[in-house]
């Protein structure tokens, strides 16, 4: 095959390069990952793979190993191998579960991370402000969802709350995530040679919505608990599929924890970090200090206390989860000083 024709085929896996990697390995992108083993596809047929052994070192970041949404050089052989991770051109991770600090990835190679919400009782805009937070370091576009359209009348009243609370620009989109012409405005996401992955918690509807997109049933679906619309962790693993308008979208388990990673910017919140500066007091603790522009903004509701509750519980989350990784990383460099690559940004760096 020519490497027009090879790129023709990667293509329909998402491959973005104009390019392929030289040497005569099989390029192909992780769909899915098992305990037993990787599901790949090359864009025209699906096969399973093992790990390299230098992946399985003891030790090893989990993040240098392949994660769905990787495209990796396969050896052939039975099994086929994989043997190098292609540098990444965007990642999706979040802090793993647990005390110990662990950067957790949920996809590679992503072009837009659908955060999906359903409309019903798991509504809440201070998480989507949380899954806002962890896309801004991962060089995707978000993209806001909200699912189950249908089953409540006053969602005008709660989009355009939401579109208030949200940076400008946000996209933002209702639907019906079982009706395929509901759905249908999602494609401009999906075209040929675009990736993107859906997160939400569980019974928000990724895989009802994932099926409606893709036009099969492929991905199983449960109903969620009538009194507080929580899903059943249906889905157990990360999946990508090709869908028929072009792109590949990847299904993800409803996540039951949403840590930050400490690298965060907190863009989102960029107004209330410059409200801050504006304080009389470069210290200001918001609190009752004269001249405080926050409690200013807070008295006259240009700025809702939620809103500012949520801010801190974040930015302090992110501050904790620095300082770990900060640690992390001096213990893993024998205690010489880090230069971190993504230094958070706002009121660290004032003081
Ligand atoms: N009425 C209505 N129901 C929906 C919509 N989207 C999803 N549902 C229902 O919500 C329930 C949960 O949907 P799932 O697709 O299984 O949710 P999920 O996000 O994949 O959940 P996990 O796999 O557990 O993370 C199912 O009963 C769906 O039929 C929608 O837009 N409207
Ligand atoms: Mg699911
Ligand atoms: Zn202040």
């Amino acid at each position: 095959m020519t490497d027009v024709q090879n790129i023709e085929r990667l293509r329909r896996i998402g491959w973005r390069g104009e390019h392929l990697p030289s040497g005569d390995l099989r390029l192909a992108r992780v769909v899915a990952q098992h305990r037993t083993g990787y599901e790949l596809h090359d864009g025209e047929q699906a096969f399973s793979a093992q790990p390299a052994g230098h992946f399985l070192k003891r030790g090893l970041d989990p993040s240098e190993r392949p994660a769905v949404g990787d495209f990796v050089e396969v050896e052939a052989g039975k099994p086929p191998h994989i043997v190098r991770v292609l540098p990444r051109r965007t990642v999706l991770s979040r802090a793993a579960a647990g005390e110990r600090y662990e950067r957790q990835l949920i996809a590679a190679n992503i072009d837009y991370v659908l955060v999906l919400t359903g409309l019903d009782g798991d509504f809440n805009p201070a998480r989507i402000e949380r899954y806002l937070s962890l896309t801004e370091d991962s060089g995707a576009q978000p993209v806001v969802l909200l699912s189950k359209l249908d089953t409540r009348d006053d969602a005008e009243e709660l989009l355009a709350a939401l579109r208030a609370r949200l940076p400008d620009g946000t996209p933002i989109h209702a639907i019906n995530g079982k009706e395929a012409a509901s759905a249908e405005l999602l494609t401009k996401y999906l075209q040929l040679g675009d990736s993107a992955v859906l997160v939400g918690s569980s019974g928000a509807g990724k895989s009802t919505l994932t099926n409606t997109l893709l036009g099969v049933d492929k991905m199983a679906t449960n109903t969620v608990r009538l009194h507080d619309s929580r899903g059943r962790h249906t889905t157990t693993h990360r999946a990508l599929l090709q869908l028929p308008s072009g792109g590949c979208l990847i299904d993800t388990p409803g996540m039951r924890e949403l840590k930050l990673t400490g690298e965060e910017n907190l863009d989102l919140f960029a107004d209330i970090e410059a409200l801050a500066e504006q304080c009389r007091f470069a210290d200001c603790g918001h609190g009752s200090e004269p001249g405080c522009a926050v409690q200013a903004a807070l008295d006259s509701g240009e700025l809702t206390p939620e809103r500012w509750r949520n801010y801190l519980k974040l930015r302090d989350e992110r501050e904790d989860q620095a300082a770990t990784l900060e640690a992390r990383l001096r213990r893993q460099r024998g205690g010489r000083p880090i230069d971190r690559p993504h230094s958070p940004r706002g009121k660290r760096e004032r003081e």
